[in-house]
């Protein structure tokens, strides 16, 4: 039995998840699940980096302490991956005592290399990037090159790490292990890197509050990456009382895997190295880089506002077709793009069409000719056996390559030979003319002995999803190994329930209406349009203060007011929810359009609308300058 660990990055807490950040965790996840049908011991860790500036900075924005902000975003981490089926084995926060442990242990051993050192440190700092540069890598106005922001200058006592050392080793390192950094396009720009020379590394700060004191060095914080990195080991018990699970998955483990997106991987395929083979380590066997997520082809950024978030999608169609999705689209080591279009054909055109009516086809017409059951007889000898033997081998490979589109065509490969076989034999043809016999019943138990083996490989990448196909063709149980794949397991005999659809079709041209933002109101053609003092004074405008808030469930934007007007209560629905968290809305005045019709939004009335500014897209809310009794008019 290979044991198998595998991780995603921990993912900062000053931003919600989008589907860049849901990608790696779910490439982790079917992974994992796949790898635990192969029989491995498996272990899967994801977790949170919760230290930083960054951090401190968008706590401090909200008037709450880092940690209060982390709590609340590792909260929505924890929903989340409840909602995708992510089956990890840990969650480790940067916060927790058991990391902090082993980043002590880490440097504890740095130090006893004698690779940490003191020096004055200068140079152009990156904040977000949480990262020195060089002149020469800055843009000619001396911008980040990964966000384009002006760097600052910044002088301070370091402690640093010998990086240079470890030039040669690494370089030995990424050519004796070909493979251990992929795709292999990466790996040539890691070793480019390498090669051009590295600098030693600075790997404390003085003027960063939020972090793990760096041990023997006082006033100074553990630099955010040494301590982020570590979280690898630390999760495992490494420098705690117990390491049993880093003797296990670590140090005895067959497989280190890090899944990373392309813009750590220096992170991941350099320092990180670095720092093991100083703290004399293992080092992992794959540092696994993937392509960006666009969004229409366009970079995703908060400030554009099309970042694409998963929670309207999820909330529509479940998780599973957004797994399937992003797993279908990207191949590996190239970049993606997300649109609503490309979604929903994938969605009508390979589930609900290719997999969904397949299997509804056959076990209609299972039931319909072999009294609501599977048919009697099962096959051994047809056409599609080979068929699924070549699916099977091809997404096998392809699995253990990481290519999952590739595993996944291969599986639409069969489906559409299935499909072929049915349309050649006519089944529903044969039951007129021949009635429910022995040919008829081989027919339709291969239909559907080949969406049991495309069910059961499906397992890994929709677990909801091919659990419920598996369970509408008449299999009572999920397969627990990859033996499951093989021609022959389709009960015969047992009862058929009904067909529901799995994936419900849904008609592009309403949905992508459904979703497309609301077009701009038109601008009118000869000058502003005035009203007069009357039309202004038809809209009512009250103060109110919060008494209830609450997030409406499944939306991100929504949240439900209960607003005190002074004379009455009433229930309030605003899309505030991604600037604000309910509990920072208790006991505060608003203002409130008191005279508009209700309107149900998503399920929820509301009685009215709360006003606020707009920047860029984010709600501000507007307020009384000092408190006033609920109900006051505004004019
Ligand atoms: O980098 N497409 O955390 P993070 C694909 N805390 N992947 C994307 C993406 C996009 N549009 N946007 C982000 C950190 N990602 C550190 C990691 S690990 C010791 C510390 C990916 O929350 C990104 O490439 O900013 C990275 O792999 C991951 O999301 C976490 O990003």
């Amino acid at each position: 039995m290979s044991r198998f660990y595998v991780t995603t990055p921990i993912y900062y807490v000053n931003d919600l998840p989008h589907i860049g950040h849901i990608y790696t965790t779910v490439v982790a996840d079917t992974l994992a699940r796949y790898r635990r049908l192969a029989g491995d011991d498996v272990f899967f860790l994801t977790g949170t980096d919760e230290h930083g500036q960054n951090i401190e900075r968008a706590a401090a924005r909200e008037s709450v302490s880092p940690l209060q902000l982390a709590d609340r975003v590792v909260a929505r981490y924890h929903d989340h991956w409840r909602t995708f089926g992510v089956s990890h084995d840990d969650f480790v926060r940067t916060t927790e005592e058991r990391h902090a442990a082993g980043v002590r242990e880490l440097i504890r051993r740095l130090d006893e290399a004698g690779d940490l050192y003191t020096a004055k440190h200068e140079g152009w700092y990156c904040s977000p990037c949480e990262l020195f540069y060089t002149e020469k890598e800055l843009t000619a106005d001396k911008k980040c090159p990964v966000h384009g922001i002006p760097a600052e200058w910044k002088s301070e006592e370091n402690v640093f790490f010998r990086l240079s050392k470890y030039e040669q080793p690494l370089l030995r390192w990424i050519d004796e292990n070909p493979a251990v950094i992929q795709p292999d396009s990466r790996r040539n720009e890691v070793r480019a890197f390498v090669a051009q020379g590295l600098r030693d590394l600075s790997v404390s700060r003085t003027t960063l509050s939020w972090g793990i004191p760096f041990p023997g060095r006082p006033g100074h914080t553990v630099y955010v990456w040494l301590d982020a990195l570590t979280n690898y080991i630390s999760a495992l018990g490494f420098g705690g009382a117990d390491p049993s699970r880093y003797e296990r998955y670590w140090s005895g483990g067959d497989t280190r895997l890090h899944l990373v997106g392309k813009d750590i991987l220096r992170f991941h395929a350099v320092y990180w190295p670095a720092f093991l083979m100083s703290a004399g380590l293992p080092l992992p066997t794959t540092v696994w880089a993937h392509g960006w997520w666009l969004r229409d082809q366009k970079k995703m950024s908060k400030s554009v506002g099309n970042v694409v978030r998963p929670d309207d999608l999820v909330a529509r169609f479940g998780a599973d077709p957004l797994r399937y999705f992003l797993l279908r689209e990207m191949v590996f080591g190239q970049d993606a793009s997300y649109s609503d279009e490309g979604f929903i054909d994938r969605y009508n055109g390979d589930l609900a069409n290719d997999l969904g009516n397949t299997v509804s086809r056959v076990v209609t017409l299972s039931r319909g000719a072999f009294a609501g059951g599977t048919p009697p007889t099962p096959c051994d000898d047809n056409p599609l056996i080979a068929a699924a033997a070549q699916a099977v081998a091809e997404y096998r490979s392809a699995m253990s390559e990481l290519a999952f589109h590739r595993a996944l065509e291969a599986l639409w490969r069969l489906l559409t030979e299935a499909n072929q076989y049915l349309v050649a034999r006519e089944p529903w043809k044969l039951v007129k003319t021949e009635g429910p016999g022995e040919k008829l019943s081989r027919i339709l138990w291969n239909g559907l002995e080949a969406c049991r083996i495309v069910a059961s490989a499906l397992l890994p990448f929709m677990p909801q999803a091919a659990e419920k196909v598996l369970r509408a063709i008449g299999v009572a149980e999920n397969p627990r190994s990859l033996e499951a794949l093989a021609w022959g397991g389709t009960p015969t005999g047992v009862p058929l329930a009904e067909p529901q659809p799995i994936f419900p079709r849904i008609d592009k041209q309403q949905y992508l209406a459904s979703v497309a933002p609301a077009a701009a109101p038109a601008a009118p053609k000869e000058g502003r349009k005035l009203i007069t003092i009357d039309q202004f004074f038809e809209t009512e405008l009250r103060v109110a203060t919060v008494t209830t808030a609450e997030r409406v469930p499944k939306s991100e934007k929504l949240i439900k007011l209960g607003v005190d007007l002074g004379s009455e209560q009433r229930t309030v629905v605003a899309g505030i929810g991604k600037a604000y968290e309910p509990e920072q809305l208790l006991g505060r005045q608003v203002i409130i359009v008191a005279n508009l019709q209700p309107a149900k939004l998503m399920g929820v009335e509301s009685q009215g609308m709360v006003l606020a500014a707009s920047e860029e897209g984010k709600p501000v809310l507007l307020h009384p300058g000092s408190a006033v009794p609920n109900g006051t008019q505004v004019r």
